[in-house]
């Protein structure tokens, strides 16, 4: 039998048709505008039977006894356990010592609303996600721009500047859309430190100098003002700060910023005059820019692109949302007045969004270990595997040890599960039906349907949170005891119920697709404009112009001591088999680990006397790690590209024992994941 759904085995939440035989999962297939023979390939999909039904899935809950061995137990004696945890703190009087710390974007739908309600209504404020290093911190600045996030309507676009991204890797969607742009004759402009094969295809690409593309954007900003390609209509009748931009650009020549960041002028140059002639075009930004120290002011200089020439908002540009009403589900009004999050250090990102709330992960761990701003004692980790994505491994690793208790709720035993006290087993995401947040803010909403059993005796998310809601006493708050009836809930305001979008399987739109809604409503900015320049940012003691005090000293992790360590470390490809740390413990993935290297230039190579295959140590201050050496042109000469996302199949190939988490962006708290400095050596 055939079912809709929609697949989150990564973020890209692609809608998918299953094929169920007597009730198991056996196969499905990706849904594309495309004809079957064009659309991208993604081999989780094609393996989805053997994730689904691994051997290696978490299916009763486990509680650590004395002796550190781990015993099955049943839900009722593990979800009290965790509640008279939840209990003890709210004894002492310290609710705010328990934290709940979400991951990867596999599970942001209303899930996140309901760790928050749990969280908000139990009495403490630190409800984390770790947005600070994925996604979040760029919607950040978007938002400061023009309101929300943007998203590229590429298929319709006759011009994609595609700016750290790579969908053929992470975002099937954008990658048929870009595909079929293109063959359609589009032209492709691709910023990227390594020549993917996306970049390969591009008619101009731009191997720009890890780190350091917001120089490149002010230098391209100049350049469009200064060869009068802005779009004068939008600029003038819809925009903040016009000619502060201009006066700020104007530092950023591209003929002195270009050699500086590994460009060619008359290439940027170039780059600039087709993104700002040909129209419609499409800005992809991506996690290039994440990670980054730099990322909030780069995004921020990335985003005036799109408003210089009018792009914004504009079909085959890049649209902002139609939100649909929900029902706020989070609670925010049952916290204790005057408890401060342990995120407060950055209040403009805990607040710039409804939805987010508090998304600076690093803060986690500076309270467990160092009581910064205070303490944490007990945290519950969902959907996440910190001590192999967070930055500064070892550190992560020590704070999860730390904790006087730890529950993890997972669908794998990951090396954050095997600290903890109690490990719950969650349900994949085709064993639960769920409201995803991205269908939510982009009409059309499509649901997340269960298609199949819940593999052991594993429980969907939504469940294991509203059990524990009710065993701590919040039985009032949490009256649903089904996933249909929470989300009915949450979507009355809209209009719209889990039966109709079960009928709709493609989806339901609630209001018909605008495109120019400023024109009616300004953007959803303090000035209604679209904000070149910020006053809120300026107010609050930031550059209210990208880069108006400065491109910062410090763009990457470990730049003061580049004379022992000097070069570029990249952190690498997120490959099409996995998703961040998962995925590996799947023999037709794995494939005898092929991609797990260290991509260095036959340059730098030569240098040392490396080839293919020898083992390299990098190294960085925090420490060092061992991998195979491949000999690429891919990567540019004076930076290596090191593999990502294999420290839960080995702990010695986790690229997080390389990196800072001490310096962080001062507005996002986001620490330097993606780019350090580094050194190899042959082992
Ligand atoms: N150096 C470096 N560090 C990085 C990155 C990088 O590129 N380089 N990427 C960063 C980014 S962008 C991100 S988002 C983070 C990701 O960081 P994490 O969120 O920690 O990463 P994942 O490895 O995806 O872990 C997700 C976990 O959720 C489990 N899971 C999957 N589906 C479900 C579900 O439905 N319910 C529950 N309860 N669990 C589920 C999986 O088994 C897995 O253990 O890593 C970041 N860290
Ligand atoms: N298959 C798969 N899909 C995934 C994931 C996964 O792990 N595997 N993870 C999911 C998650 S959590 C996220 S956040 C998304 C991310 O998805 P994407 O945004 O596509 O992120 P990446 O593939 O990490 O990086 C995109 C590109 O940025 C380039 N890059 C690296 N450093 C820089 C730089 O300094 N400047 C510029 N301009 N580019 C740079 C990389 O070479 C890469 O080609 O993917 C999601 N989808
Ligand atoms: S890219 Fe693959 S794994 Fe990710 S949501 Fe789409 S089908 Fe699922
Ligand atoms: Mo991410």
């Amino acid at each position: 039998m055939k079912k809709d759904t929609v697949c989150r085995m990564c973020s890209s939440c692609c809608p998918v048709e299953v094929e169920v035989v007597a009730g198991k999962l056996v196969s499905a297939q990706r849904k594309s505008f495309l004809s079957k023979d064009l659309r991208s390939p993604c081999l989780k999909l094609q393996a989805v039977a053997d994730i689904v039904y691994s051997d290696k899935r978490l299916t009763t809950p486990l509680i650590r006894e004395k002796d550190g061995a781990f015993r099955q137990a049943s839900w009722d004696e593990a979800l009290d356990l965790v509640a008279e945890r939840f209990k003890h703190y709210q004894g002492q009087a310290r609710p705010e010592a328990v934290g709940w710390l979400r991951g990867m974007a596999a599970d942001w739908g209303s899930p996140w609303d309901y760790a928050n309600r749990l969280m908000n209504c139990y009495g403490s404020p630190n409800t984390i996600g770790n947005g600070s290093i994925c996604f979040v911190a760029r919607e950040m600045a978007h938002t400061y721009t023009y309101g929300a996030m943007a998203f590229p309507e590429a298929a319709k676009a006759k011009c994609i500047l595609v700016w750290g991204k790579h969908d053929a890797d992470t975002t099937l969607g954008v990658a048929d859309a870009i595909n079929h742009a293109t063959s359609n004759g589009a032209k492709l402009i691709v910023v990227d430190p390594i020549q993917t094969p996306l970049a390969r295809k591009a008619d101009i690409w731009l191997q720009i100098k890890p780190g350091h593309d917001g120089l490149l954007a002010m230098a391209m900003i100049n350049e469009i003002i200064t060869q009068d390609l802005i779009d004068h209509e939008f600029v003038e009748g819809f925009t903040t700060g016009f000619e502060q931009l201009r006066e700020v650009a104007g530092r950023y020549a591209i003929d002195t910023i270009a050699p500086g960041i590994w460009l060619d002028p008359q290439q940027v140059r170039e780059a600039a005059r087709l993104y700002a002639t040909i129209k419609p075009a499409c800005l992809i930004d991506g996690n290039g820019l994440d990670m980054q120290l730099d990322i909030f002011q780069s995004t921020r200089a990335v985003a005036c692109l799109r408003g210089l020439t009018g792009n914004i908002d504009r079909s085959g540009g890049d649209v902002l949302p139609q939100p649909i009403s929900l029902r706020p589900l989070q609670a925010r009004d049952r916290l204790p007045v005057g408890v401060t999050p342990i995120t407060a250090a950055y209040p403009l990102f805990n607040s710039f969004s409804e939805t987010w709330g508090n998304q600076v992960q690093s803060c986690v761990v500076d309270a467990i270990l160092d009581q910064k701003p205070y303490g944490l004692k007990m945290l519950v980790v969902q959907a996440g595997n910190p001590v192999v994505t967070m930055a500064d491994s070892s550190r992560a690793h020590r704070a999860m040890q730390e904790l006087e208790f730890l529950v993890v709720i997972d669908m794998f035993m990951t090396r954050t599960a095997e600290l903890a006290d109690v490990i719950l087993p969650a349900a994949g995401c085709f064993e639960k039906t769920q409201l995803n947040r991205a269908a939510t803010r982009n009409n059309p909403i499509i649901l997340q349907n269960q298609v199949i059993e819940a593999v052991g005796q594993s429980w969907p998310d939504w469940k294991i949170v509203f059990e524990l809601g009710r065993r701590i006493g919040l039985e009032q708050e949490f009256p649903w005891h089904s996933a249909e009836a929470a989300i009915d809930d949450q979507l009355a305001p809209a209009g719209v119920t889990v039966e109709r979008l079960r009928q709709e399987p493609d989806g339901v739109r609630v209001e018909g697709l605008r495109h120019e809604k400023y024109r009616q409503d300004g953007f959803a900015t303090p000035s209604g404009k679209f904000e070149f320049f910020s006053r809120r940012l300026e107010e609050n003691g930031h550059a209210g112009l990208p880069y108006a005090d400065g491109f910062p000293e410090k763009a990457i992790s470990f730049a003061e001591q580049q004379d022992d360590f000097p070069l570029i470390g990249i952190s690498g490809r997120r490959d099409i088999r996995f998703t961040n740390s998962q995925y590996r413990i799947i023999p037709a993935l794995l494939k005898n680990e092929e991609g797990c290297v260290v991509d260095i230039h036959p340059l730098d190579a030569a240098q040392q006397q490396i080839e293919d295959g020898d083992q390299l140590q990098i190294t960085t201050p925090k420490g060092a790690i061992t991998m195979s050496a491949r000999v690429s042109p891919v990567v540019h000469p004076g930076s290596v590209r090191i593999a990502w996302g294999w420290g839960d199949y080995k702990a010695d190939w986790n690229l997080n024992t390389l990196t800072d988490d001490e310096v962080r962006n001062p507005i996002t708290g986001t620490p330097g994941q993606r780019t350090f400095m580094c050194r190899v050596s042959k082992v």
